[in-house]
Protein backbone atom coordinates (compact mmCIF):
# COMPACT_ATOMS: atom_id res chain seq x y z
CA UNK A 1 0.00 0.00 0.00
CA UNK A 2 1.20 3.50 -0.98
CA UNK A 3 1.60 6.36 1.87
CA UNK A 4 3.37 6.89 4.99
CA UNK A 5 4.04 3.47 7.40
CA UNK A 6 1.36 3.39 10.08
CA UNK A 7 4.23 4.74 13.32
CA UNK A 8 3.22 2.77 16.39
CA UNK A 9 3.60 5.14 19.88
CA UNK A 10 3.65 3.43 23.41
CA UNK A 11 2.65 6.21 25.22
CA UNK A 12 2.91 6.33 29.01
CA UNK A 13 2.06 9.10 31.79
CA UNK A 14 0.59 9.76 35.44
CA UNK A 15 -2.47 11.01 35.53
CA UNK A 16 -3.18 11.82 39.19
CA UNK A 17 -0.60 9.62 40.38
CA UNK A 18 -1.97 6.97 38.69
CA UNK A 19 0.24 5.14 35.21
CA UNK A 20 -2.09 5.33 32.14
CA UNK A 21 -0.48 3.62 29.18
CA UNK A 22 -1.62 2.52 25.93
CA UNK A 23 -0.27 2.24 22.17
CA UNK A 24 -1.21 5.07 19.51
CA UNK A 25 -0.88 4.70 15.66
CA UNK A 26 0.01 7.63 13.83
CA UNK A 27 1.18 8.25 10.57
CA UNK A 28 3.36 11.16 12.14
CA UNK A 29 7.03 10.71 12.23
CA UNK A 30 8.48 12.12 15.42
CA UNK A 31 11.83 12.10 14.50
CA UNK A 32 11.13 15.21 11.95
CA UNK A 33 9.34 17.07 14.77
CA UNK A 34 10.96 20.25 16.79
CA UNK A 35 10.40 20.96 20.28
CA UNK A 36 11.07 24.24 21.94
CA UNK A 37 11.53 23.48 25.92
CA UNK A 38 10.91 26.98 27.79
CA UNK A 39 11.76 26.80 31.06
CA UNK A 40 11.71 29.02 33.93
CA UNK A 41 14.86 30.02 36.44
CA UNK A 42 11.89 30.57 39.68
CA UNK A 43 12.21 27.14 41.66
CA UNK A 44 15.19 26.10 39.85
CA UNK A 45 15.55 22.77 41.06
CA UNK A 46 12.41 21.87 40.27
CA UNK A 47 11.90 23.62 37.02
CA UNK A 48 15.27 21.44 35.96
CA UNK A 49 13.63 18.44 37.52
CA UNK A 50 10.95 19.31 35.06
CA UNK A 51 13.24 19.89 32.37
CA UNK A 52 15.15 16.73 32.67
CA UNK A 53 11.62 14.54 32.36
CA UNK A 54 10.11 16.25 29.44
CA UNK A 55 13.57 16.09 27.41
CA UNK A 56 14.04 12.28 28.10
CA UNK A 57 10.62 11.75 27.59
CA UNK A 58 10.73 13.16 24.31
CA UNK A 59 13.52 11.33 22.94
CA UNK A 60 12.07 8.15 24.45
CA UNK A 61 9.52 8.39 22.02
CA UNK A 62 11.33 9.05 18.84
CA UNK A 63 11.73 12.61 18.81
CA UNK A 64 15.66 13.66 17.87
CA UNK A 65 17.89 14.89 20.64
CA UNK A 66 19.07 17.89 18.11
CA UNK A 67 15.36 18.64 17.47
CA UNK A 68 14.76 20.08 20.78
CA UNK A 69 15.86 23.46 21.81
CA UNK A 70 15.95 24.69 25.12
CA UNK A 71 15.12 28.79 26.57
CA UNK A 72 15.34 29.86 29.48
CA UNK A 73 13.14 32.63 30.95
CA UNK A 74 13.31 34.36 34.53
CA UNK A 75 10.03 33.64 35.89
CA UNK A 76 7.15 31.42 34.98
CA UNK A 77 5.35 35.11 33.77
CA UNK A 78 8.02 35.27 31.65
CA UNK A 79 6.54 32.06 29.70
CA UNK A 80 3.86 33.72 27.57
CA UNK A 81 6.60 35.58 26.17
CA UNK A 82 9.40 33.00 25.55
CA UNK A 83 6.61 30.93 24.04
CA UNK A 84 5.49 33.47 21.51
CA UNK A 85 9.15 33.52 20.31
CA UNK A 86 9.80 29.88 20.00
CA UNK A 87 6.15 29.75 18.37
CA UNK A 88 6.79 32.17 15.78
CA UNK A 89 9.60 30.03 14.81
CA UNK A 90 8.57 28.21 11.39
CA UNK A 91 10.69 25.07 12.38
CA UNK A 92 9.35 24.68 15.60
CA UNK A 93 6.29 22.54 15.82
CA UNK A 94 5.59 22.56 19.44
CA UNK A 95 6.21 24.36 22.11
CA UNK A 96 6.28 22.78 26.18
CA UNK A 97 6.51 25.43 28.90
CA UNK A 98 8.05 24.78 32.26
CA UNK A 99 7.72 26.37 35.51
CA UNK A 100 6.84 26.15 39.29
CA UNK A 101 4.76 28.77 40.80
CA UNK A 102 4.78 28.27 44.98
CA UNK A 103 1.96 29.92 46.56
CA UNK A 104 3.60 32.60 49.32
CA UNK A 105 2.10 35.04 51.73
CA UNK A 106 0.91 37.76 49.01
CA UNK A 107 -1.52 37.38 45.99
CA UNK A 108 1.45 36.87 43.48
CA UNK A 109 0.88 33.54 43.09
CA UNK A 110 -2.89 33.89 42.04
CA UNK A 111 -1.74 36.62 39.32
CA UNK A 112 1.24 34.84 38.03
CA UNK A 113 -0.90 31.58 37.62
CA UNK A 114 -3.81 33.17 36.23
CA UNK A 115 -1.27 35.39 33.73
CA UNK A 116 0.51 32.83 32.75
CA UNK A 117 -2.83 30.26 32.06
CA UNK A 118 -4.07 32.91 29.66
CA UNK A 119 -0.90 33.92 28.07
CA UNK A 120 -0.32 30.35 27.18
CA UNK A 121 -3.68 30.11 26.25
CA UNK A 122 -3.26 32.63 23.60
CA UNK A 123 0.09 31.87 22.28
CA UNK A 124 -1.32 28.87 21.72
CA UNK A 125 -4.81 30.39 19.67
CA UNK A 126 -2.52 33.00 18.20
CA UNK A 127 0.13 30.31 16.50
CA UNK A 128 -2.09 27.49 16.28
CA UNK A 129 0.44 25.16 17.40
CA UNK A 130 0.21 23.36 20.72
CA UNK A 131 1.93 24.99 23.68
CA UNK A 132 2.06 22.89 26.39
CA UNK A 133 1.14 23.81 29.68
CA UNK A 134 3.85 22.18 32.12
CA UNK A 135 3.64 24.25 35.43
CA UNK A 136 3.09 23.30 38.50
CA UNK A 137 1.30 26.09 40.84
CA UNK A 138 1.94 24.18 44.26
CA UNK A 139 0.70 25.02 48.09
CA UNK A 140 4.57 24.62 49.36
CA UNK A 141 7.74 23.24 47.84
CA UNK A 142 7.18 19.45 49.04
CA UNK A 143 3.61 19.48 46.56
CA UNK A 144 6.23 20.25 44.22
CA UNK A 145 9.09 17.81 44.90
CA UNK A 146 6.24 15.21 44.68
CA UNK A 147 5.48 16.11 40.96
CA UNK A 148 9.18 16.85 39.50
CA UNK A 149 10.12 13.09 39.51
CA UNK A 150 8.94 12.41 43.51
CA UNK A 151 6.14 10.27 44.21
CA UNK A 152 3.42 11.70 41.86
CA UNK A 153 5.58 11.53 39.06
CA UNK A 154 6.76 14.09 36.80
CA UNK A 155 4.83 16.45 35.24
CA UNK A 156 7.71 17.47 32.40
CA UNK A 157 7.29 13.94 31.35
CA UNK A 158 3.14 14.31 30.96
CA UNK A 159 3.92 17.26 29.35
CA UNK A 160 6.37 16.16 26.58
CA UNK A 161 3.85 13.43 26.13
CA UNK A 162 0.94 15.97 26.14
CA UNK A 163 2.53 18.09 23.32
CA UNK A 164 3.71 14.35 21.39
CA UNK A 165 -0.45 13.75 21.78
CA UNK A 166 -1.69 16.96 19.93
CA UNK A 167 1.25 15.96 17.09
CA UNK A 168 0.40 13.06 16.43
CA UNK A 169 -3.01 12.99 16.22
N1 LIG B 1 8.13 32.95 39.34
C1 LIG B 1 7.96 31.62 39.36
O1 LIG B 1 8.17 30.98 38.33
N2 LIG B 1 7.56 30.98 40.50
C2 LIG B 1 7.28 31.62 41.66
O2 LIG B 1 6.93 30.98 42.65
C3 LIG B 1 7.42 33.03 41.66
N3 LIG B 1 7.12 33.74 42.79
C4 LIG B 1 7.24 35.10 42.75
C5 LIG B 1 6.88 35.85 43.90
C6 LIG B 1 7.00 37.21 43.87
C7 LIG B 1 6.63 37.99 45.09
C8 LIG B 1 7.46 37.87 42.69
C9 LIG B 1 7.61 39.37 42.65
C10 LIG B 1 7.80 37.15 41.58
C11 LIG B 1 7.68 35.77 41.59
N4 LIG B 1 8.04 35.01 40.45
C12 LIG B 1 7.87 33.67 40.47
C13 LIG B 1 8.67 35.66 39.27
C14 LIG B 1 7.68 36.02 38.18
O3 LIG B 1 7.28 34.88 37.45
C15 LIG B 1 8.35 37.01 37.20
O4 LIG B 1 9.57 36.48 36.76
C16 LIG B 1 8.63 38.38 37.84
O5 LIG B 1 7.45 38.88 38.45
C17 LIG B 1 9.13 39.41 36.79
O6 LIG B 1 8.15 39.59 35.77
Amino acid sequence: MKGQPTLSFFIETYMAGTLKSGRVKSNVNLSKKKFAIVVAEWNEEITEALYEGALHSLIQHGVKKSNIIRKNVPGSFELTLGALREARKKNIDAVICLGCVIQGDTPHFDYICQAVAYGITEVTIKTEKPIIFGVLTTLNKKQAEERAGGKLGNKGEEAAITAIGMLIN
